[in-house]
């Protein structure tokens, strides 16, 4: 699944017509058989929960391992040939494979292109070869002999360090130029070779080094020379078929990725390598490529037929990515260094040596060696989460591979309040944390029947992957909130989807805030946050999951919040012993001098009781500090009658030409305790001017989570699942296939928090 093939027909295709036969194996059987075969000792896990309702021993064949399940997804361990076939023919030689990688020689200030030509030749080839960036004023001609049969070489075009070189950015950070090399190759006057590619011009660098105030390292990316805080997601396939994943639903799930303020996806070591496509859209988009190697939550084998498909398999991937600059770093898989060091598997500590000999083997004789061969333009990292330098000193598998004063990690944690951030890591940067919630109604609709439609159906259940998972849900959402009542039946059950859309989006969005307010400050030895990628962005299929757009590519509420979390400028509160703190935070590049403007609302009223504003600070761009800081006692004694209960916040940073970035609010309580919260009664009028479709609310009462729902009419809202604090506002709609104000009108339902009870 993870190697392209060639086989020369030269002596076997005959006139007239030929048949291509291919047989496949069961890759169920086969991994199974494989299994059986190794029997000197285990290589766990056998098989997969039986939450999970999976097939065993993915970890011997290589190919999608969560194609035989995942706590997201189902069991289709497909079997075919998934990116074609064709049969090629060429006169005297074929370009296989074009690469260019642009490297950076801070000694002589200059840029080089190193390119790769792989080349297939009939008998030995001579001729005049050409490549050239003309936009650059830089080429390169000379004399070439190319063997017969398949060959590679190499060269090196020095760009014209007259010219001015536009550099690649990612999302938010500025541009995404690109030029074109154009590579040309001539035998006696003929065209023998004609091709051109993109180059785009960045360095990167993974910065591990020693920090003020800490014992441990730092942890972060840096482009062109400046330190860039990753906003983003993980992503897994995007179908289980993945023929079925057309470039419009890679456009649109990238496009949404852009959409909510993301620069980087990472992705994830258990699915698939991706399309090219994929890359180029990345590369034209500015989102940055965390891209594992695909192995994840498991030991492997290291014997040597398996070691040699992996070889090739490593090979052939770096091969053909190497050129895209969204990619920022390999890392060799996901979670096998945690899954070791804290005994996942429950290996007897005397056979311990046996998996790290075998883990060093794999991941670091082997396919480290192959990329850094093959690749010098970006960082390699062996395991995530991992302690970087320091699991390298500890034999690469430290013994916490989680300490926050080291590298990346991930974190889950489902009983415990999601909105206190004392329970959050830490970290250097956060590379996975999330929680999970079900799809809308809409999304399951296609999938299910009547009787599948409540939260305890056996439908429910089957498609839950994740243990205890649908209880997880509930008991999340009420710390907070109250969980729906609704006598009918169906109005409960939807209800309820919407409420584990609330729990999740307020849930990342707290320990989202908290990664980006740390990125400035060392605590105990500890911050100096640089990353911020939830798990997860997109979906497999309509099931509950950590998915922040279900499948078929609907935001869900959690989407809709990233946009806000995520945006360049942002005010994030939180409180400790009852000091109240806001920080701004800011991926600018520039300097501005900001105050945070408080507004205290009553839960009962749409006008605001009172406001403060604070001093204004000058906030360095790539930086977070506090710029408001007060006792929440005496500003509610202040402000009228106000309590915990009665009262909530909303705040937002301004400079002299006003509000800069979104409005963010605090809530002084559980909304399950909120005293004075009404039916807001929201009224919609949808209106169309030109293509623009908007809708207009009206509401009787400060409304929190207002969540707007056109059903299958496919498509985006400006803003939703938003707190509603005046009597009216307008929202866009932005449509992703025609659709009109009455069709509109006609699907849209609105729910807010004080309807679900
Ligand atoms: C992580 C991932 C996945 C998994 C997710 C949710 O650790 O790497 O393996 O789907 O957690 O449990």
């Amino acid at each position: 699944m993870f190697q392209r093939y060639a086989f020369s027909v030269r002596d076997v295709l005959k006139d007239g017509d030929n048949v291509l036969k291919v047989s496949f194996l069961s890759p169920v059987l086969y991994a199974s058989d494989q299994r059986r075969a190794h029997s000197a000792y285990r290589v766990p896990p056998d098989c997969p929960p039986d939450v999970q309702h999976g097939e065993c021993h993915v970890n011997f064949i290589r190919k999608a391992q969560s194609s035989f399940s995942w706590d997201w997804g189902p069991s289709f361990p497909t079997m075919g040939l998934w990116r074609g076939v064709r049969l090629e023919a060429f006169d005297v030689l074929q370009l296989v494979l074009l690469s260019s990688v642009p490297l950076y020689s801070v000694s002589s200030s200059q840029w080089r292109v190193h390119v790769e030509l792989h080349v297939d030749a009939l008998q030995t080839t001579n001729g005049t070869i050409s490549l050239s960036v003309p936009e650059l004023e830089s080429e390169l001609i000379f004399q070439m002999q190319f063997l017969r049969g398949r060959t590679k070489k190499s060269f090196d075009l020095h760009i014209n360090t007259s010219s001015e070189v536009k550099l690649w950015w990612p999302n938010g950070h500025g541009e995404q130029p690109s030029y074109l090399l154009t590579v040309g190759g001539f035998q006696d006057g003929f065209t023998i070779l004609n091709t051109e590619t993109k180059v785009y011009f960045r360095t990167v660098e993974l910065v591990q080094e020693p920090v003020v105030g800490s014992p441990g390292l730092s942890f972060y990316f840096r482009i062109n020379g400046k330190p860039i805080f990753l906003k983003g997601s993980n992503w897994i396939p995007a179908h289980s078929f993945q023929d079925r994943v057309t470039p419009d639903v890679l456009r649109d799930l990238l496009q949404s990725a852009v959409d909510a303020n993301m620069n980087a996806l990472r992705v994830w070591g258990g699915g698939v390598y991706e399309h090219d496509l994929f890359y180029s859209l990345c590369d034209e988009m500015g989102i940055m490529v965390w891209q594992d190697f695909m192995f994840a939550c498991a030991m492997y084998p290291t014997d040597e037929d398996f070691l040699q498909t992996v070889r090739e398999e490593v090979l052939h991937q770096v091969q053909r990515l190497k050129s895209h600059p969204s990619i920022i770093i390999w890392s060799g898989n996901n979670e096998n260094e945690a899954a070791l060091a804290t005994n996942w598997f429950d290996i007897p500590e005397s056979e311990k040596p046996t998996y790290l000999t075998d883990y060093v083997k794999l991941y670091v004789d082997n396919i480290r060696g192959i990329v850094q061969e093959e690749d010098q333009s970006r960082p390699f990292l062996v395991s995530s989460p991992t302690n970087g330098f320091e699991s390298e000193q500890e034999g690469f598998v430290a013994k916490n591979p989680y300490d926050a004063h080291y590298g990346d990690t991930h974190f889950y944690t489902y009983t415990e309040d999601c909105l206190d951030w004392r329970t959050f890591p830490r970290t250097r940067f956060a590379s996975e944390y999330g929680y999970q919630s079900w799809p809308s109604f809409s999304t399951l609709q296609p999938v299910s029947i009547e009787e599948d439609w409540s939260y305890n159906s056996p439908f429910f259940e089957h498609r839950q992957h994740h243990d205890s998972g649908n209880q997880q849900m509930l008991l999340q959402a009420s710390l907070h909130f109250n969980l729906p009542n609704a006598t009918d039946p169906h109005r409960r059950f939807t209800d309820t989807l919407y409420i584990t859309q609330v729990m999740q989006a307020q849930c990342v969005k707290a320990q989202t805030e908290f990664y980006r307010r740390s990125r400035s400050e060392i605590l105990e030895g500890k911050g100096g946050t640089m990353g911020a990628l939830y798990w997860q962005l997109n979906d497999v299929w309509q099931a509950p999951s950590w998915s922040s757009i279900a499948f078929g590519g609907k935001w869900k509420m959690l989407h809709y919040f990233a946009q806000s979390f995520f945006s360049a400028l942002l005010p994030v509160s939180f409180e400790d012993e009852g000091m109240l703190f806001i920080y701004a935070v800011s991926d600018l590049s520039h300097d501005l001098k900001l105050s945070a403007v408080v507004s205290v609302y009553d839960w009962s009223a749409l006008d605001p009781v009172c406001t403060r504003r604070s001093e204004s600070l000058l906030i360095p761009g790539g930086s977070a500090a506090a710029i408001f800081k007060q006792r929440v006692n005496p500003l509610l004694g202040g402000c009228g009658r106000c309590s915990r209960l009665t009262c909530l916040l909303a705040f937002h940073l301004e400079d002299s030409s006003g509000q800069r970035g979104p409005t963010n609010h605090h809530f002084l309580s559980s909304p399950k305790d909120a005293q004075g919260l009404q039916r807001p009664n929201i009224t919609a009028s949808v209106q169309e001017d030109k293509s623009l479709l908007t809708v207009t609310l009206h509401s009787s009462a400060v409304a929190p989570f207002v969540w707007l729902d056109v059903g299958n009419i496919p498509g985006r809202f400006s803003s939703n699942g938003f707190l509603m604090l005046s009597a009216n506002t307008t929202v866009s709609f932005n449509a992703w296939r025609p659709t009109s104000a009455a069709e509109l009108s006609k699907a849209l339902a609105i729910t807010s928090l004080a309807d679900v009870y």
